[in-house]
């Protein structure tokens, strides 16, 4: 851990993007399909109480292109909560048609660049805004954008070597870059050094996906991205209720209510 810098951690974070047989889903019984639905709709269940007694949060989105048809985004306090959620929904019926096409392995993280240099960790964990983003409730808000990225150990550009008040300076511009879009868009970073592919993974939530293309625009512009970001694959997609989830399954199914 480098001077004057610290992280704080939150809960894990499991993306799990999905992909549809179609073909076998539209193959299926009318009957065989309201149970798979109706098993798969039980799990929804458990997902939505876990966020309600806030140990957890879920959220399950309609991802736009051919990289995955859906997103159960999934967040708990530990990693073993993370692999036995996902092997539950692997067990379901459902998974027969819903085959895995990508997933991030993350916890959520943030860091005092910006905030609470003075502060020891253990303070800033009494304040209840850092409470708020370390264990979010996710943003019922119509779209989300995820994408992992690192920043470059290449050469002259590397931000690993770079000092402290350095890194703090380029971070609070890319603060300031982020602020012009308040109240239009939420961020929610995942750490993952050592855990998955990337360094991190940004999950951004708006109502206008415009603003997805608007913020990371500017961001570009702003010295930490254009010299030291490195990008996966961007995903986008359209948050789903129950109701809209049958929609797109085209199926029927009794037990919807939440
Ligand atoms: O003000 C604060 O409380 C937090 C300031 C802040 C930090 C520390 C902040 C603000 N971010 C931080 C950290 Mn962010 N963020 C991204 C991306 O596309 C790109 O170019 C980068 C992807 C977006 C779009 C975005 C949006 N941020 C980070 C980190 C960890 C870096 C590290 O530790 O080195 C990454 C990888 C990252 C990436 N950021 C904001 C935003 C927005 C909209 C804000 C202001 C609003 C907010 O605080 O939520």
């Amino acid at each position: 851990m480098t001077e004057g810098f610290s992280t704080l951690e939150g809960w894990y974070t499991l993306h799990d993007f999905r992909t549809m047989d179609w073909p076998a889903w539209k193959a299926l019984d009318p009957r065989e399909k309201a149970l798979v639905q109706e098993e798969l709709f039980s799990l929804l269940h458990r997902f939505c109480a876990i966020d309600e007694k806030r140990e957890g949060s879920f959220g399950l989105f309609d991802v736009a292109g051919h990289k995955a048809d859906f997103l159960f985004l999934n967040l708990r306090p530990t990693l073993e909560e993370i692999t036995s959620l996902e092997r539950d929904l692997n067990k379901t019926q459902f998974a027969r048609y819903a085959k895995p096409a990508y997933s991030y392995v993350s916890v959520v993280e943030i860091s005092n660049y910006l905030h609470g240099q003075e502060k020891k960790p253990e303070d800033m964990l009494q304040d209840p805004y850092v409470q708020s983003r370390l264990y979010p409730v996710l943003p019922k808000v119509k779209a989300i954008c995820f994408y992992p990225m690192n920043k470059k150990r290449d050469g002259q550009d590397n931000w690993y070597t770079l000092p402290v008040e350095e890194r703090r300076a380029l971070m609070r511009d890319h603060g300031m870059t982020g602020r012009k879009f308040a109240g239009q868009l939420t961020q929610m970073i995942g750490g993952s050094i050592g855990l998955d592919d990337w360094e991190w993974g940004v999950t951004l939530f708006a109502n206008d996906p415009v603003v997805f293309k608007k913020v990371v625009t500017d961001m570009r512009f702003d010295v930490v991205s254009a010299r030291y970001a490195e990008f996966g694959a961007f995903f986008v997609g359209n948050a789903l209720d129950n109701d809209q989830l049958i929609k797109a399954l085209d199926g029927t199914c009794h037990s919807t209510s939440k």
